[in-house]
């Protein structure tokens, strides 16, 4: 850090800039051999009682992994849901034993496909928040993260994939 200005302004700012705004942006964490790369959620409707979370989690080790659990402030309950479509409905399934991670492996949790499942939610999530969570790894262990709370219906490949009453929810 310097609190000097920088003969080469320009450049030189722009670059650090930048640097910094993606460290704002783009939050890692890492236990083990797993990495957890820019974990987000969606701000909730009132009265939503869940909300999903996404990130990419790799598995940069030599033996297979498993996300077995989790936690998080804002919520009394987590599971792990793969999205399928039965019937041209969206529904979602609890990931029985855990969601395995082969060796080199990186599973991207996205809006439609995979998502970690805050359930029993205490509060209503608002955009530009920060939600303090856990992760357990089967072999790894646990590891504390933060989601950014983006924006209601924020990038969600698939119209069916919001929170809506056809999702099964237990
Ligand atoms: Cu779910």
């Amino acid at each position: 850090m310097t609190r000097q200005s920088f003969p080469l302004a320009g450049f030189l700012f722009a670059l650090a800039l930048s640097i910094g705004a993606s460290d704002a942006i783009a939050e890692d964490y890492s236990v083990g051999t797993i990495a957890i790369g820019n974990p987000w959620t969606r701000a909730t409707p009132k009265g939503a009682t869940v909300a999903g979370g996404y990130m990419t989690i790799s598995n940069k080790g030599s033996a297979s992994d498993r996300l077995v659990g989790g936690s998080s402030a804002i919520a009394g309950g987590f599971e792990v849901h793969r999205a399928v479509m039965e019937q041209g409905v969206a529904k979602m399934r609890p990931v029985e034993g855990g969601l395995e991670v082969k060796p080199g492996e990186t599973i991207e949790l996205k809006p439609g496909v995979l998502h970690v499942m805050f359930t029993r939610l205490k509060q209503p999530l608002e955009k530009g928040q920060k939600v303090k969570g856990s992760l357990e790894f089967e072999k790894a262990g646990k590891v504390d993260i933060e989601y950014a709370v983006e924006a209601v219906g924020a990038p969600s490949p698939s119209p069916k994939s919001s929170p809506d009453p056809a999702m099964h929810h237990h």
